[in-house]
């Protein structure tokens, strides 16, 4: 496998160059060779069985657009399968992070995705792994769709060493491959979004961006400006707001003078996607694929969507909206539920299978659960704290720190000044 260099290593003496090209690919290594339930289920449909689709005609809400995704479309039952277990998996992951949370095993900040999972799977399910997608801190369910194991996911909220970013980020700072995170300050994420699409343009590669933010992020300032300069350099980003109605102890109403979000950029054209149908975020996220990938610049894709539980596990979710609408909206609008449903009317599979599936996705990451736990955490040294600053072979001598006592010495491994 080729190990993309950046430039400033290409310069380094061979032996630099042989350890950053290793290391680089057992990160990758570690983080692709991930057991996925979705192959070690074994399933009895036939794969090349194809079904019909139809969406529901109110799927989608166009602006200054002259075409939309087509509601009719044609997909192998295989896909649904495959989509199913995706989104059973993401919530079981998180449900299972909502406890080990509470037991007191993942400490620090905790943004769960559960009722939002149909986004995670219908917009990886359109796009290819040559594709880029960043995100807010909310962003277990992108790195699992991206390619990070459960286990890895699992392990990085614990700070085991194993864990996706070496149990160094946490909930908010997991990356993957293609996937740019985990970011913690909101909106920020929006501009590096459009930066990575100035990469595919530049490179001439055919992909394109979805940069992915709130319905509260949505007000900043940085995400206008990138609306303009994308526009500005038709660049291959799809803005993709995902609209979960509330931001932190605050509806989308209260905190945005308009909420039609697919609208709010004003010269880039925009599409509404209803956020809890997978097949309708599948379509709508191909439509927006195809359109920033073929030269036609930026697109505002709006996924209208709902979470569940609270903004963060210090949240309960229930003082700033009523427990009917959030039983509401699971028992009538859940996207797993709803794809079940649309399974058994195509005769894709029937009740019971469908209660297999459910309890090998549970026990699949009750297994991962273990293995995570089991993982050991890093050591308490200092050279740890240094060693994912730099590439390694492109560190500067030293890493200049708050006081002198503070400047780590690479070359040396330790402290300029051996206080410690
Ligand atoms: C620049 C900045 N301001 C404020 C915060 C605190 N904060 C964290 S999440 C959040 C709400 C964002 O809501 P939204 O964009 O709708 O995303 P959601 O949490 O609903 O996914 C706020 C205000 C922050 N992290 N960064
Ligand atoms: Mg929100």
């Amino acid at each position: 496998m080729d190990v993309y260099l950046p430039a400033y290593l290409k310069r380094q003496s061979p032996a630099r160059k042989l350890q950053a090209i290793t290391m680089l690919r057992s990160l990758t290594r570690a983080r692709v060779a991930a057991p996925r339930l979705a192959r070690t289920m074994a399933t009895t449909t036939d794969s090349s069985d194809l079904v019909q689709i139809e969406l529901n005609p109110e799927s989608f809400e166009t602006y200054k657009l002259d075409e939309s995704p087509s509601l009719n479309f044609e997909t192998e039952k295989e896909t649904l399968l495959e989509m199913y277990k995706e989104m059973i998996i993401i919530r079981r992951m998180e449900m299972a992070a909502d406890a080990l949370y509470k037991a007191k095993k993942i400490r620090g900040f905790c943004h769960l995705s559960i009722g939002q999972e149909a986004v995670a799977v219908g917009l990886e399910s359109a796009i290819t792994k040559k594709d880029t997608v960043i995100t807010s801190y909310r962003c277990h369910g992108i790195s699992y769709v991206r390619g990070d194991s459960v286990r890895s996911i699992l392990a990085e909220l614990m700070g085991r060493r194993t864990g996706v970013s070496r149990g160094k980020g946490g909930s908010m700072h997991m990356y993957g491959p293609n996937f740019y995170g985990g970011n913690g300050i909101v909106g920020a994420q929006v501009p590096l979004g459009a930066g990575l699409a100035f990469a595919h343009k530049y490179r001439n590669d055919n992909c394109a961006t979805f940069a992915l933010y709130g319905d509260g992020a949505s007000n900043q300032g940085q995400v206008f400006e990138s609306y303009n300069m994308a526009k500005l350099w038709d660049l291959p980003v799809v803005f993709c707001c995902e609209n979960n109605k509330y931001g932190m102890g605050t509806s989308a109403s209260r905190s945005s003078a308009s909420t039609e979000y697919f609208k709010r950029a004003q010269y880039i054209p925009g599409l509404k996607v209803n956020g809890m149908d997978v097949l309708a975020c599948y379509q709508a996220s191909k439509f927006a694929k195809d359109w920033a990938s073929s030269g036609r610049g930026p697109l505002v894709l709006e996924y209208e969507t709902y979470r569940y539980g609270g903004h963060s596990m210090s949240d309960p979710g229930t003082t700033y909206r009523t427990r009917e609408e959030v039983q509401h909206m699971r028992s009538r609008n859940d996207p797993i539920a709803g794809l079940k449903a649309t399974m058994i009317e195509k005769g894709i599979a029937n009740e019971d299978e469908i209660k297999a599936y459910d309890k090998k996705a549970r026990a699949y990451v009750d297994e991962q659960v273990k293995l995570a736990e089991a993982d050991a955490p890093p050591d308490a040294s200092f050279q740890i704290l240094f060693e994912d600053v730099y590439v390694p072979g492109s560190e500067i001598p030293v890493l200049r720190g708050r006081i002198s006592d503070d400047s780590w010495d690479f070359k040396n491994q330790t402290f300029l000044n051996k206080r410690y």
